[in-house]
């Protein structure tokens, strides 16, 4: 049985349905925080908060759970508003979920973030192992949790996978509270027919990534042999690289008419002190890692997959965005 926290989140709208694909939807327990009830065309859920032990020690024992997936985490941006709760859940939830790895022999999934670099860190092709001096307390929470993990693995042989995910576009969720949030919210103002206020400049450079890329890396890192795995703090992972000014050409390409404009705010600083590009060759090696999506098939697809699930006024954008690569 499988336990996946955060379930609700970004990473976990899309995970869930596809690991109940793959698993069968009965050997998936989706949590969170919200109290949404189960149902059973959705699936197994159940309310958790992950920084008390005994909840979930007691939905690791209620359904004998083998594998955690454990998502629940608060990013960087909210990290920095609330960084006391942003250590305790993201610190201490992992704690929590290592402590019962360690006891129930489970094997478990964290992600960390680019946010575990810092400013002194190279920035381009930033390397595998390398100083992680981050100027966030989100960021600090990860390379916390990477020792941890590490730690947990050497020490008492428990079976943590992790990796450094960078920022995520998807349609299923959107994220909350995180610094590369404006690269999705751009989407819904290009579908909704708004002018988007960018929270960072133009020039603005980080290391992305589709979802669907995103949960074929977890997938594939989880059923990994542990004996290729030469990482057990978290890999570094990477699809591509593009400037908040590139992604907004490209959606105008498919959209028209759509308009952007820049005005930092706090954002602009986290942002900064992030990677522009991430060396991912230990996670090619060992495992096989390779992404599909670059910049243009991934915003290809994400027009057409939120344009179909978005309210009014999208049967415009619908048609719009049939006719590719509109010239702006
Ligand atoms: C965030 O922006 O906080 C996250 C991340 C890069 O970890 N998307």
């Amino acid at each position: 049985m499988i336990l996946v926290t955060g379930a609700t989140g970004q990473v976990g709208s899309d995970l869930v349905p596809a690991l109940r694909a793959l698993q069968g939807a009965d050997r998936v327990v989706a949590s969170g925080r919200r109290v949404v009830p189960s149902s059973p065309t959705r699936g197994r859920y159940e309310s958790l908060d992950v920084t008390d032990l005994a909840q979930l020690e007691t939905l690791v024992r209620r359904y004998e759970i083998q594998t955690i997936y454990h998502l629940a985490g608060m990013l960087s941006a909210r990290g920095e508003q609330q960084p006391e709760r942003c250590w305790q859940v993201n610190v201490g939830g992992l704690q929590n979920v290592l402590n019962l790895a360690q006891r129930y022999h489970l094997k478990v999934f964290w992600p960390s973030s680019i946010a575990a670099f810092g400013p002194s860190t190279p920035k381009f092709q930033t390397p595998q192992d390398t100083v992680q001096a981050p100027t966030t307390l989100y960021g600090i929470t990860k390379v916390t949790g990477e020792l941890l993990c590490q730690y947990y693995a050497q020490q008492f042989g428990v079976d943590v996978r992790s990796l450094r995910l960078p920022g995520l576009v998807s349609y299923r969720a959107q994220p909350g509270g995180g610094t590369t949030d404006f690269a999705v919210e751009m989407f819904y103002a290009a579908l909704q027919n708004r002018p988007y206020t960018c929270f960072v400049q133009p020039d603005t450079r980080l290391p992305m990534m589709y979802m669907p890329d995103a949960v074929e890396a977890i997938l594939q890192l989880m059923r990994a042999r542990p004996e290729v795995l030469s990482v057990r703090s978290s890999y570094n992972l990477a699809a591509v690289s593009f400037s908040a000014q590139e992604l907004a050409t490209e959606i105008r390409r498919r959209v028209p008419g759509f308009t952007c404009r820049y005005q930092p705010d706090f954002r602009q600083a986290i942002a900064n002190s992030w990677p522009v590009t991430i060396d991912d060759s230990r996670a090619r090696q060992d495992w096989g890692w390779q992404p599909v999506y670059g910049l243009s098939n991934l915003v290809k697809e994400m027009l057409q997959q939120l344009a179909s699930r978005l309210p009014l006024p999208q049967a415009d954008c619908r048609q719009k965005i049939e006719f590719e690569e509109v010239s702006c």
